[in-house]
């Protein structure tokens, strides 16, 4: 069985719950969107949890009733916040994670760990896990309830809330923009056959050069979202020559990076690639309300050089792509949706030194 979501969110809304601070995983995908649809509380995307996790205490620490959904591979990123804000300080609001199961062949290498060692996870943070009902609203919304005010994260399974669709004012238009995988092949002919490194990031960036760029030399980061930059630098500094394939969201969950990359701009070489569809392909297209972030300017004033104007055109990108002097440079591209590719096997994935 699953939760009614609708009904759901109308029953936070009753127990005046006012904010849902955020970052996707498709577990929630329903619950977000129903959120998104309704008027009556506020969804908060968030850059990464712990962003997410200390707007919320903000929130509640100011009155509000926030809650906070994140995908297990993030709680990670909340430690720092548990351990030294809400713990000490005594503040309260439900967690609510999914939980990522680890099947050989059948998922992702970053939930392997986390998919026996969750409930250890959430321990050592001093808190008790509980699984949310998937049957009853009532059981669920009591279960909310007791997170808000004791130390106590509800973990999320999959299947738990039924299928909503996202209003048609709130859907993407990226008509205007082609494929990312029309520019995937275009470095495929480009760097074919060359040293090159690639990473392809959380998400769908690493799953599409998977299909796309069969010849170049590809490492596919499924996981540790927001490190791609600072994983480049390294190779970097060690004397690589590094693209980075990225993502919208990905590029903003651990921006900082950008301020210790831009330390050694000419000494390395090094480019980020961020192919804007502005959303979270991979965990269902939620939107990611960054259109107020000028990701250019943003990587200029962290000393990177960057390509001044967004690249729409696949000429513009294939000649700009040619310019071979070593720097640390950024190039911002707008995409449209391809369709769903199949993730690289995990024996192509799990690689402990780059070529
Ligand atoms: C720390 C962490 N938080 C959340 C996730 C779930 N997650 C996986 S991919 C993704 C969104 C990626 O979006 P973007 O970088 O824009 O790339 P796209 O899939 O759109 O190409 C999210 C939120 C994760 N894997 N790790």
């Amino acid at each position: 069985m699953a939760l009614e979501t609708k009904k759901f969110v109308d029953k936070l809304i009753n127990n005046n719950y006012s904010h849902l601070c955020v970052v996707p995983c498709s577990f929630a995908k329903d619950v977000i969107n129903e959120v998104i649809n309704n008027k009556n509380i506020e969804y908060v995307p968030c850059a990464s949890e712990a962003v997410a996790c200390s707007t919320a205490a903000g929130l509640k620490m100011s009155g509000k009733k926030p809650i906070v959904i994140v995908q297990s591979s993030g709680l990670t990123n909340m430690g720092s916040c548990i351990t030294s804000l809400l713990k000490p300080y005594g503040v309260t609001f439900p967690i609510l994670t999914s939980w990522r199961t680890y099947k050989d062949g059948d998922s992702e290498i970053q939930h392997q760990h986390l998919a026996t060692k969750l409930p250890e996870l959430i321990k050592s943070y001093g808190y008790k896990h509980t699984i949310m009902d998937q049957d009853s609203i009532d059981d669920a919304i009591n279960a909310i309830n007791e997170c808000d005010k004791s130390f106590s994260i509800g973990v999320i399974q999959k299947g738990s809330f039924t299928k909503v669709e996202l209003g048609n004012e709130h859907k993407l238009d990226l008509s205007n923009y082609i494929k990312r995988s029309e520019y995937l092949i275009s470095l495929n002919d480009k760097f074919k056959n060359d040293n090159t490194l690639f990473i392809g990031t959380t998400g769908n960036t690493a799953r599409e050069m998977y299909s796309f760029m069969p010849d170049t030399n590809n490492f596919y980061m499924a996981g540790n979202m927001g490190g791609a930059l600072s994983l480049g630098l390294g190779a970097a500094m060690a004397g690589k020559k590094v693209i980075v394939c990225g993502g919208d969201a990905e590029f903003v969950m651990h921006m900082g990076g950008l301020t210790t990359a831009g330390r050694y701009k000419d000494t390395i070489d090094l480019t980020y690639i961020l192919f804007d569809n502005e959303q979270n392909k991979s965990t269902g297209g939620q939107n990611t309300y960054q259109n107020h972030v000028d990701y250019i300017q943003i990587a200029k004033s962290s000393n990177l050089e960057v390509q001044e104007k967004v690249i729409k055109d696949l000429d513009e990108f294939s000649n700009i792509m040619d310019n071979n002097t070593k720097s640390l440079k950024f190039i911002c591209v707008k995409c449209d949706l391809d369709d769903e590719t199949p993730r690289p096997p995990i024996d192509i994935v799990k690689v402990k030194e780059f070529k």
